[in-house]
């Protein structure tokens, strides 16, 4: 029998469809990144390691959270934040905090891996999927990277193969935690496939290109693709 269709059920439905529409478009590039393609020791595949060593080459757990910025960390009280997608979309989209939460949800635990050779194991994290919001915003046929702004003026780059895993999330809870300042709340990216400078604290805008655009970090000389298990940090 046909239910009442039901505005919300409606429009996750939509969302889950152009999900994977954009998906088909990027799964052979996707299965072709190294975190999904290397063999072992070094690159074993999401989640990266299933046995030893439980961290990529040249890496070590830290104690607690390190806090790694430019040295300024702005507060965006969550009335002000927004969150700009544009640049070569057909559906350019603004969410406000309540727009945002208002997405399909997801938690998931995953590795927190900093160039600098701190790696955190285990986060549990809540969030967005980034590909339900590029899912909205609906990148061009042409489109192919990211370049991701942040309210500290910091950008950074990511092609988006990477940027469609089903990890990488737009998250405002850590820990069971809203996510703290020094950590970028009210929200930040994060990349667990790449080396954490890939993942925007303070995210404001995510603009999407036709062609590879280097942000803060890449232009400074670290690798622009910076994959954990290839050793993969400078270039
Ligand atoms: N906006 C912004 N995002 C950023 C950075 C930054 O300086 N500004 N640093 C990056 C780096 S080098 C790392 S390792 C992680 C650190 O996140 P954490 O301070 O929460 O550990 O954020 C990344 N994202
Ligand atoms: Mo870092």
């Amino acid at each position: 029998m046909a239910q009442p269709s039901d505005p919300e059920t409606d429009k996750q439905a939509r969302i889950v469809e152009a999900r994977m529409k954009l998906r088909d478009r990027f799964v052979g590039r996707m299965q072709a990144t190294p975190a999904a393609s290397d063999g072992k020791p070094e690159g074993s595949g999401p989640p990266n390691r299933h046995g030893m060593p439980r961290v990529p080459p040249g890496q070590s757990i830290a104690r607690g959270w390190p806090v790694l910025d430019l040295g300024r960390q702005p507060a965006v009280p969550l009335h002000t934040w927004e969150l700009i997608v544009d640049g070569d979309v057909d559906e350019p989209q603004k969410f406000a905090w309540k727009d945002f939460v208002a997405l399909p949800q997801t938690k998931d635990v995953s590795d927190f891996h900093c160039v600098t050779t701190w790696s955190k194991l285990d986060v549990p994290w809540e969030g967005v999927q980034l590909s339900t919001i590029l899912a909205l915003a609906q990148p061009k046929i042409e489109a192919s990277h990211l370049l991701c702004h942040a309210y500290d003026g910091y950008t950074v780059n990511v092609p988006l193969e990477e940027a469609l895993k089903d990890d990488v999330l737009l998250v405002h809870t850590a820990e069971g935690q809203p996510l703290t300042t020094e950590h970028g709340g009210p929200v930040r990216m994060i990349t667990p496939q790449l080396y954490a400078w890939k993942g925007a604290k303070w995210i404001h805008r995510i603009e999407v290109l036709s062609r590879d655009r280097l942000g803060f970090w890449e232009l400074r000389g670290y690798s622009n693709t910076a994959h954990p298990w290839r050793n993969d940090r400078y270039s």
